[in-house]
This record gives C-alpha cells, structure tokens and sequence, in this order.
C-alpha cells in the first residue's frame, strides 16, 4: 500500500484539527526561532477492533524525551511527539528517583519533601522557564495510524529551513489493514478458538514523503535501529542514498545509551559516552544534539 492509500483508509484520530490549530499557533508564535519536531516512543498496532491485545514497538522515549531538553537549552522552540506513557521531558527525572520515597504527608492536609531533591531544582526551573515561554508543545499518540496522522500535520507546517525534524520514534514496519481487522476480530479474539493466525502487511514509508513533499525545505534527521552491526552503516546510508534527506543516526539496541553513528552522504562520524561521562551524568543525547545544532546551523548558511 502506498501511503496515500494508507491515510484514505485510516480516519483522523479524535481532537485531530484542535492538535493541528494549537501547532499552528506555536509555529507562528515561534516565527523568528529554531523550531524542531521530535518523535519519540513507540507506535501500538491493535490485532482488534475493540483492542485488548496489539504489537508493540520497543521505546522507553529516553532517546526523544533527553534530546528535547538539549534542544531546548539550544535555544529551539519544542514540538514533542511522543508515545503516551512513554518518558517525558524533564518529568523522567522524577520518575527515576523515587520520588514517592521522598515525600511525606503532613497532618493528613499537605505534602512535604522529606529527603533531598535539591538536584532536581535545576530541572523544575528549566521546566518552568520552557512552559513559561511557551517553548515546548507535548502531543501523545498511542497508535501508528495517530503517528501517521499527525507527523503528516505537522510536517506539513514546518516547510521551512528554521525547522529540524528528528525521527526518534520507534514506528512499527507492519500493520493490520483495517479491513481485514474487522473480518477476523471485530471483537476479542477467544482463545476457545485456538491461535489466530494473523498477517501483518507493509506500513508505507513516509520518509520519502516527509523530505521530497511535506518538509522539503526542513533540515531531516532519522534514526535507524539495527540489533545486526554489521547492517548498520549500509542501512544507515541506503535510507540516505533513498530519502535524500540530511542525517541519519544509527544505534544498537544493546549500545544505544554509548555509542551512536552519525551518518551523512559523505562521512561517518561515531559519538561514544565514556564511562566517566556515564558517572558525571553525562547524557549521550547532549552530545548528539550539540552536533546537530551545528550540521543546522551549517544548513541555515548554504541555504
Ligand atoms: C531509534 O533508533 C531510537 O534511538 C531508539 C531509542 C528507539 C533506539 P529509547 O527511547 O530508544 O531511548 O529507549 N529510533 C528509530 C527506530 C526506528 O524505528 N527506525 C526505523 C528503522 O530502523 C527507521 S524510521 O528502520
């Protein structure tokens, strides 16, 4: 199915034309600023109409919800696409030191902090300078037609060469065709029936339509995950030789959090985290996003 095909068979996800008005407005309010899209987490494929069961995508959003900050402290306005559930920028720190260890109640009335959390004050105040200027716009999606959907809105607005769009999310290669759903399981699938086989078709690729229709004029980075290493760089670079677009980011499920390929038409470049970075608290996507910024501004020049 090519992807034309593929938004005229899926609808809209619900509130779609209230999302797509509110990225509007933080584009035009962001007129004279970098802007980036981020995709982040993984995308759900329902087996069912009424879903109880569906195929998942490996993301825990650590990729998309760090870079976010890093972009932010770069001084882009934020668009964050990203799996509901998944991590989110800034609250992640909170979720990783047990926060409800550290409060208390009062007199059964108030909440109080009982251990430190002075190292998180950083992160709460960037978080409130970035929601204080209206830097960052969050939009969750569950499933890969709601991906869909709103990567094509959002791409479609951000046709300029101010913007980056930076495809960290993990979106599933394969999907059930909404027809075919219907005919095997409007309802829950029983298990009285025995095993259901279920063949799971090609979801199109809009790669080519992001970077040749809907955000030519973007600067386009992709991600390419490979459990293989020995396919990373030709896959990396085929994507490349394909979609025409800026840079492609290869990473090892196993090594993602160290080491990543930055791969462009005419170089390679591999950015690891050391093991005292690691213990500092250095973060891989700070150095990811630092080059980034650089190859864009680079960009912005030639262009
Ligand atoms: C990535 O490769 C991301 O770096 C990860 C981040 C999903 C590995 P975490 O969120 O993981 O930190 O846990 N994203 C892109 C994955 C992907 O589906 N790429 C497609 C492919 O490899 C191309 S669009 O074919």
């Amino acid at each position: 199915m090519d992807w034309e095909s593929f938004y005229n068979s899926h609808s809209s996800p619900a509130s779609y034309e209230i999302i797509i008005t509110e990225i509007k407005q933080f584009i035009s309010h962001h007129e004279n600023k970098k802007i980036v899209l981020i995709t982040s987490g993984g995308t759900t494929v329902p087996i069912e109409q009424n879903t109880v069961r569906f195929v998942d995508n490996f993301s825990a959003g650590t990729r998309g919800s760090a870079s976010a900050e890093y972009f932010l402290d770069s001084d882009y306005a934020v668009i964050f696409l990203y799996r509901s559930k998944s991590l989110e920028p800034f609250l992640r720190h909170f979720l990783n030191s047990k926060l409800l260890d550290k409060l208390e109640i009062v007199n059964n009335k108030s909440i109080q902090v009982k251990e430190d959390l002075e190292n998180l004050i950083p992160v709460l105040k960037k978080y409130k300078d970035a929601k204080s200027s209206n830097n960052i716009i969050s939009i969750p999606f569950t499933t890969l037609v709601e991906y869909m959907w709103l990567l094509r809105g959002f791409c479609k607005l951000l046709n300029n060469r101010y913007c980056l769009i930076y495809l960290a999310a993990a979106v599933s290669d394969f999907y059930i065709p909404p027809n075919e759903m219907v005919k095997k399981a409007e309802h829950k699938i029983q298990s009285k029936d025995g095993p259901p086989v279920i063949a799971l078709r090609m979801v199109p690729k809009v790669l080519m339509a992001i970077t040749q229709i809907w955000s030519p004029k973007a600067f386009i980075v992709s991600f390419k995950l490979e459990t293989d290493n020995s396919l990373l760089e030709s896959k990396s670079k085929d994507a490349l030789i394909k979609y025409k677009h800026q840079l492609v980011i290869g990473n090892l499920l196993h090594t993602r959090k160290y080491h990543v390929k930055l791969i462009c038409q005419n170089e390679i470049e591999d950015i690891y985290l050391s093991e005292k970075d690691n213990k500092d608290g250095i973060e891989i996507e700070d150095i990811i996003v630092k080059k980034i910024k650089i190859r864009h501004e680079v960009f912005l020049k030639m262009n």
